[in-house]
Formats: structure tokens, C-alpha cells, sequence
């Protein structure tokens, strides 16, 4: 603390120095940070982009003129994905309560940030939210959804099995009905293979911190139930996801889908046939996993949900069958549009291999019941370690559960649990040593490889990668690390906004996501996490900056970089949900 004497005197000196220096330097100069906050007991950094001017920033607080800290920048750094030249101000020792903001000795200002306890809680809150905006086939209450309320969208009551599905039981052009679950992100089309990691998730979540979640109101109509909200929302699609399942044979349609995408129209709107398309391995061996893990939570509700479980273990057991016996039923949409018509001009969530879903299933189905068949194939599949989760890589996932179980029951399946152990150690001791090098010093952004499609995704998941590190051995640097890339997704990243709509003081407000577009509300639908940075750019959409960690432009023209989606929304859930969970432990 500085005596108030010395806190004139500062203010003062910022005043003299901002009426010095030039305009258009102040306007180079960025400052991003946490546009939320930080916790009274955790780390806080923010950065000063492209500024060369002055060596001092101040902490004041909001609406008073007390500079409550003074610090020295850091050296200057060039980030190794821009030319972004960077230094960062750290200010970890404040710890009381309240509003602030930064300023630099140019008199640039940072957006205004908290620090307190629980400082997360309403962005926690918003983005396990942002999925009952996106429910597709309910209409959205005001009293749940706000100035966002809408009509139900697509029913999914008449679906039209695509020639690339006809069996003999169930012909092309035949009927069926797959209501529900959510959109899967700025389109209005619903794809198993994206619904499984984006469920096993939020899933996961709650297995790891469920006396958390069982008190997290996210005031949606099932919340005066006596389910958990997460798990609820989780049940919207869960339903849906069963439904995909031909019960004849046991095989999972790829998708439930329009043969084109909608134009950017609210839901329902149109009424384009639905279709469902090619049963594939990839699907039902992640409907095998999702139901599986779900049946052994909620055989925990019997009384509530009579029966589900039994249904989710008998769904995941029929998938895992058929996967056997198809096991090369790849989706390859040219291919089926070379030989069906319709053409499928959809999503794709092709996968050209599928060893790391065999994996998760094998390991979500032994953990829920124990039997030596699923874990063979999962020793089976060990020889090669797990990477970092992505819609097409999901054998982290069966790590985390067999890991979490083994934290009730420490003696089961010793002989594997060290590889995976040894893997997630070895993955989180790599980015934390490489945290270092970082010009933002996050997690986030330390390989050119972090920056793809959805380039946020990866952030939340090296975070949730990061807390599996920290339940393993409880070393605080892990905990920070995940801080770190929480801190990036809310403001600081090279391009400076904060990524979750209504969320900070710079968020996107031109998501590509149909109802942002269409609803005639200024402020984009909330709590939906955007792509994110992608130098790629293969939406071919004007971007004022292209380099590799500021590609980036909040324009609803850019579905590479600014679109929404489930498995993105999802690790952010996690990630948010269960650092708020730890630190208030
Ligand atoms: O697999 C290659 C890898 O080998 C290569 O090194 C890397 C270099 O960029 O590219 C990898 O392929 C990428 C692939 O995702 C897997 O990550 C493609 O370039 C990239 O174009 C592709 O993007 C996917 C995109 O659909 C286009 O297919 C995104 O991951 C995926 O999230 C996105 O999903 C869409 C749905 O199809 C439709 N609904 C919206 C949703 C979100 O945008
Ligand atoms: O809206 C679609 C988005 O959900 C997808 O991620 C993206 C890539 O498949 O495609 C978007 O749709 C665009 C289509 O591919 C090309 N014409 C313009 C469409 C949206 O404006």
C-alpha cells in the first residue's frame, strides 16, 4: 500500500506524463487482461501490447483516485505468433476485495476488473446457461431466457432416414422421430459425434465436483427439481442422443440434419427435411461412452429418472456390439455423395481414425461395470498415449475417468493407470515449463498448433488437462496454469477481447450463430464461447488482422473464428465450473 501523499504525487505524474506523450501512441498501446477478474488468493497479470513508453502501472480503484499498488513492468518480449511486442504488469499482491482498473504511464486505461472471491461464479454460471439456448425443439421462457425468449425450433418429430442409413427395417425415406438436444453451434443441425465429447464433458464435470454442481441454480425450467441443473441440462441431449440409436441393430446415425444449412434464420423457420445420414463407427462408439458414464451417475437419481440408467448401460452395450462388428464404418460425406442423394452439405465430423474412441468406450463402459471385457480392449489400446481432446480425439477422456474412479477405488486397474498418469504429467509438465516463454504467459498460445478452428477450445481443454495434472499431485503451479488459459479466453490473448458473449467489457457481439444473427436483439444470445483466433481462415471473410494468434475478427460473415459451439462451450463449463469449485476450497 502506498500512503496517500505518495498516491497524489503518482496521480499526478500519470496526468503530466499522458499530456506528453502522443496520441496515436496511446492508441497503439493495448492493455488486455482478465476483463472479469481474479481471485483475492490467485495469480494476477495482465499485459501491455506494442507500448515502449514508461516502466510504471498503477492499481486504482474504480470510481475513487487511490492508486492501491504500484508496479514495474516486466521486459519487453516479442510473441512468437505476432509481432506483438509485449510486458506485463503483475499485480498478485493486492488481495482486497473490489473494483479496479490499470493504467500505464501514457494514461491508457485497462477495462475495469474485480478481484474477489468466487469472482468467476456468474461467467461459470453463463456458459453452463449457454446450452439451454441452445435447446432446439423448445420454445425459450422469458423467465429463463430472458429478452432472448423464442419459439421452439425444429421439432425432429418426422426424420427421413437418407438412403446412406436404408436398412431393411428401416428403408430410405422411411420415418422417425429424434426430438431434441441442442444445436450443435451457428447451424441448426445435430451431430452425434460432437453432442459425445461435448456431454462427456459436462459429464465429467460433475462426476469430479458433484457436491459443486448439486447447488449451481442456472434458472432453467427443471431447476425447482431435485437433479442437479448440469445434469439436467445434460438430459435434454442425452435423449435426444438415444434416439439416434436404430434399435433393430444397435448402430448410431452420424447426424440428425437439413441436406443444406439454413440460411441465417431464427429456428424453425425453415422447414427443411431432416435427414438422419450413415450409421458410422465414431458415433456409436462415443454413444457407448457418453451412455455409459451416464448411466452410472444417474443411477444415483433411481427415484427420480426409474429406469434410465438401466436404458443408458443397455444403449451403450448394443452401440459397443455394433461397433464390433463395423468397426470401419468411417463418415465420408464425398463418398456418400457420390453414390446417395440427396447431397449431405452439413457438418462433416469425419474422423479417419477411430482407436481413440475405442478407447474412450472401452474405459467409460470398465468403469461403470467392471468387466474384464471392455478392459482388455482398453490395455489393448493403451500403446499409444492419449493427446489433448478435440471432437476427433477423445481417448483423454477415457484417462480422466479412469483416473477419477480411481480416486474412490485406488487398487483397480493398476497396470494402466501409470501410463495415463504418466501421460497427462508429462503433457501438463511440458506446457507448464513452456508457460514461460509465453509473452502472455498463459498456457494458451505456446505452439503455432494451439491456433486452429477452435482455437479456444483448446484452451479451455489444456486447462481442464491442467486440473486432471493438479488432482494427481495437488501442486499449485498446475491450478495456475489452468488459471492462466482461463485468463486468456477472458481477455488476455493478442487480440484482446474476451471470448464469451456478455461476458467483460470487449466480447464478441457479431457471433456466427443463426439466432445472434436473426433475433433482431443488439447483443448476441449469452454465454456461447467463440471459435476463437484461426489463421486458417477458411470462411475466405475479411480479417484486419491475420498472424497466427491474431487472426481473429468478431464479424458474423467469419465461421472459422467467430462461430459458437457445444464442444467449445463445454471444456469452457468445465474449466470456469471447476476453478471456482477449487478455489473456494
Ligand atoms: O486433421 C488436420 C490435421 O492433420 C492438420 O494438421 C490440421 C491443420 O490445420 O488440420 C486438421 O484438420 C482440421 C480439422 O478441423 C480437424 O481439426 C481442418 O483443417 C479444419 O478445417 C477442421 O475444422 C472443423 C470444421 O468444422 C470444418 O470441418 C472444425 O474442427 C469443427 O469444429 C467444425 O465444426 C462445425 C461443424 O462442421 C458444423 N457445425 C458448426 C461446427 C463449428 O464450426
Ligand atoms: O453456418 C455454417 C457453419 O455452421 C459451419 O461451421 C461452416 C463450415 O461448415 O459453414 C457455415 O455455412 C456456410 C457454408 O459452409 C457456405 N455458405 C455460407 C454458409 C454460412 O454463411
Amino acid at each position: 500500500m502506498i500512503g496517500s501523499m505518495e498516491n497524489k504525487i503518482s496521480l499526478l505524474l500519470l496526468l503530466v506524463l499522458s499530456a506528453f506523450f502522443s496520441k496515436a501512441q496511446q492508441e497503439d498501446a493495448q492493455l488486455c487482461l482478465n476483463q472479469v477478474g481474479f481471485y483475492t488468493n490467485g495469480p494476477k497479470l495482465a499485459v501491455i501490447m506494442n507500448s515502449r513508453e514508461g516502466s510504471k502501472f498503477f492499481i486504482i480503484a474504480d470510481g475513487k483516485k487511490d492508486t492501491v499498488f504500484k508496479g514495474l513492468l516486466g521486459a519487453e518480449r516479442h510473441s512468437a505468433y505476432s509481432s506483438t511486442i509485449t510486458r506485463t504488469a503483475d499485480f498478485t499482491s493486492v488481495r482486497k476485495p473490489g473494483k479496479y482498473f490499470l493504467v500505464i504511464e501514457n494514461g491508457t486505461k485497462s477495462y475495469p476488473f474485480r478481484i474477489a472471491n468466487s469472482v468467476h461464479h456468474d461467467a461459470a454460471v453463463a456458459s453452463l446457461k449457454g446450452f439451454y439456448f441452445m435447446r432446439s425443439n423448445q420454445a425459450l421462457d422469458k423467465k429463463f431466457a430472458g429478452k432472448w425468449a423464442r419459439p421452439a425450433g425444429h421439432p425432429d418429430t418426422v426424420v427421413f432416414i437418407h438412403p446412406s442409413a436404408a436398412t431393411f427395417k428401416r428403408p430410405a425415406g422411411s420415418v422417425i422421430s429424434s426430438p431434441g438436444g441442442w444445436y450443435d453451434a451457428g447451424d441448426y443441425n445435430k451431430y452425434v459425434v460432437n453432442a459425445g465429447i461435448t456431454t462427456g464433458t459436462l459429464l465429467s464435470a460433475y462426476e469430479d465436483f458433484p457436491a459443486y454442481f448439486k447447488s449451481l441454480n442456472i434458472n432453467i425450467p427443471e431447476s425447482k427439481d431435485a437433479i442437479p441443473d448440469l445434469l439436467n441440462e445434460v438430459l435434454y441431449n442425452l435423449r435426444w442422443m438415444m434416439t439416434m440409436q436404430d434399435p433393430f441393430d444397435g448402430g448410431v446415425y452420424h447426424k440428425c440434419t437439413n441436406a443444406a444449412f439454413d440460411g441465417m434464420v431464427m429456428p424453425g423457420v425453415t422447414k427443411a427435411a431432416r435427414y438422419v445420414v450413415q450409421k458410422s463407427t465414431a458415433a456409436a462408439l462415443d454413444l457407448a461412452a457418453v451412455c455409459a458414464q451416464a448411466s452410472r451417475i444417474f443411477v444415483q437419481f433411481k427415484k427420480q429418472l426409474p429406469g434410465l440408467s438401466d436404458s443408458c448401460l443397455r444403449i451403450a452395450g448394443k452401440a459397443w456390439n455394433w461397433a464390433i462388428q463395423y468397426p470401419d464404418s468411417l463418415y465420408n460425406q464425398r463418398e456418400i455423395n457420390r453414390k446417395t442423394d440427396p447431397d449431405i452439405t452439413t457438418g462433416e465430423y469425419g474422423d479417419g481414425s477411430v482407436k481413440d474412441e475405442w478407447l474412450w468406450a472401452a474405459a467409460e463402459l470398465f468403469v461403470t461395470t467392471r468387466k474384464q471385457e471392455y478392459y482388455r480392449e482398453l490395455a489393448d489400446r493403451m500403446s499409444e498415449p492419449a493427446r489433448l481432446p478435440s471432437w476427433g480425439n477423445v481417448a483423454m477422456l477415457g484417462y480422466y475417468s479412469v483416473l477419477r474412479m480411481r480416486r474412490k477405488s485406488p487398487a483397480v486397474a493398476e497396470d494402466i493407470a501409470h501410463a495415463m498418469k504418466d501421460t497427462i504429467l508429462r503433457i501438463a509438465e511440458a506446457y507448464i515449463s513452456r508457460s514461460k516463454d509465453n509473452a502472455f504467459g498463459t498456457v494458451m498460445g505456446q505452439s503455432k498448433s494451439d491456433f486452429v478452428w477452435d482455437s479456444n477450445a483448446v484452451a479451455a481443454n489444456q486447462g481442464i488437462l491442467l486440473l486432471n495434472a493438479y488432482f494427481l499431485h495437488k501442486e499449485k503451479r498446475f491450478l495456475e496454469g489452468a488459471i492462466s488459459n482461463l485468463d486468456y479466453i477472458l481477455g488476455r490473448n493478442a487480440t484482446g477481447y474476451c471470448f464469451v458473449t456478455g461476458t467483460g467489457s470487449k466480447s464478441p457481439m457479431h457471433p456466427h450463430h443463426r439466432p445472434s444473427v436473426a433475433d433482431g436483439i443488439t447483443e448476441p444470445v449469452p454465454g456461447l464461447l467463440a471459435g476463437g483466433p484461426n489463421p486458417g481462415r477458411q470462411d475466405g471473410c475479411a480479417y484486419p488482422f491475420t498472424e497466427t494468434e491474431t487472426a481473429y475478427v468478431d464479424s458474423d460473415c467469419a465461421y472459422a473464428a467467430n462461430e459458437i459451439a457445444i464442444n467449445w462451450n463445454a471444456p469452457l463449463v468445465y474449466l470456469a465450473n471447476v476453478i471456482e469449485a477449487l478455489m473456494k476450497e
